[in-house]
């Protein structure tokens, strides 16, 4: 009889309407590849050279202030800018459409030396605060329509500096994975009236198989469809559409998951464990989006060992993802981590 835990199949992304190749049979092979080296150096807390700490000259020469907890500034090499003439590039098969924005780099603490796993839940909600902050005054642009907070972890994850920072995008239009979950929950709000993500977390928690760890606002979880060997998602129990209507207890309680998800990540290997992480939520424009059920995500390339990543190649490139251990697996792994850092 076909079962899940063992034999080949496919399944499907509830939030983007994709499927993932999951082959739990395949994670039994042995391993003949690269290795890469585990470079565990350690970091001062502050560095002279760094553009990101307090005090610092930033490559376009403005000095960074001799902040105390978090810092945000506009990106001096952004990818989008405010100040694109008007038009359209439309000549039958080529297609082009001006795209004003902001990217701005958020700093999580002055100590060049420590990561999201090793601040306190305080600290952790004062990045959260600054989010949130950020998101009420890019919101105020009248083009932004649309805000990406994001955070890249790692040298392998491309992260050019690993002082403790991430990103924010804001934009006129809602780009590609955001409008893929925009569209599915709200085919689910029109039939139901309800969130779609709610009702998933509430069949979630019924079955606790994927469930990474759980306090009163939040659960963090690998999800049914997860692509990445430890990919996560921290969903809030109560629907809402914005971080930025996150009370005071909530944004505690979410700082909690936050750190205990990236604390188990590090234990995982006894390593700083690399991703790409950021917040999923409702557009930033005049409409209301009452379908929305905004959500953090955690994408980490790393499968068997501090060295050993996987590369979304091949097949993965041509045809769709596909993992070898299933979400189960990786989820049970992970809740049976110790959520005290392996450094302390
Ligand atoms: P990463 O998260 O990819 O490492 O990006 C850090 C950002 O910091 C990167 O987008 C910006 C780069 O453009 N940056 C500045 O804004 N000022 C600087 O002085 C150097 C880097």
């Amino acid at each position: 009889m076909f079962d899940y835990r063992e034999h080949s199949h496919r399944r499907f992304n509830l939030l983007t309407g994709e499927w993932v190749q999951v082959s739990p049979h395949r994670s039994k092979r042995p391993w003949q590849g690269q290795e890469e080296n585990a470079n565990e150096e350690r970091r001062p807390s502050y560095d002279e050279k760094c553009y990101l700490c307090p005090g610092n000259k930033r490559a376009n020469g403005e000095l960074n202030p001799d902040y105390g907890s978090t810092y945000s500034f506009v990106n001096d090499f952004g990818a989008l800018q405010s100040d694109v003439p008007d038009g359209d590039f439309e000549q039958g098969f080529f297609r082009a459409k001006r795209e004003r924005g902001i990217c701005k780099v958020v700093c999580f603490s002055p100590r060049h030396d420590l990561t999201i796993p090793e601040l306190s839940n305080d600290e952790i909600k004062g990045v959260i605060d600054l989010w949130v902050r950020e998101c009420q005054q890019l919101a105020l642009i009248p083009y932004v329509n649309h805000i990406q907070i994001f955070e890249n972890k790692g040298s392998v994850m491309g992260c050019s500096n690993p002082h403790p920072h991430g990103q924010i995008w804001a934009q006129e239009t809602v780009p590609v994975e955001p409008d893929k979950k925009q569209t599915r929950q709200s085919l689910y709000y029109l039939k139901n009236k309800r969130s779609l993500i709610a009702d998933y977390l509430e069949k979630e928690l019924e079955s606790g198989e994927r469930i990474v760890f759980e306090n009163e606002h939040f659960v963090t979880l690998v999800p049914f469809w997860a692509i990445w060997p430890y990919e996560t998602m921290i969903v809030p129990k109560r629907w809402m559409r914005r971080i930025t209507e996150l009370t005071e207890e909530e944004r505690f309680a979410f700082a909690d998951a936050y750190r205990r998800i990236t604390i188990r990540y590090d234990n995982l290997f006894k390593t700083s464990f690399p991703y790409s992480a950021g917040i999923h939520q409702a557009p930033f424009d005049e409409n209301k989006y009452p379908e929305w059920h905004w959500h953090m995500v955690f994408y980490p390339p790393l499968l068997r060992s501090a060295t050993i990543k996987k590369f979304m190649v091949g097949y993965e490139m041509l045809a769709n993802p596909q993992r070898d251990i299933s979400a189960e697996y990786s989820a049970e792994r992970l809740r049976n981590l110790p959520d005290k850092h392996y450094k302390n």
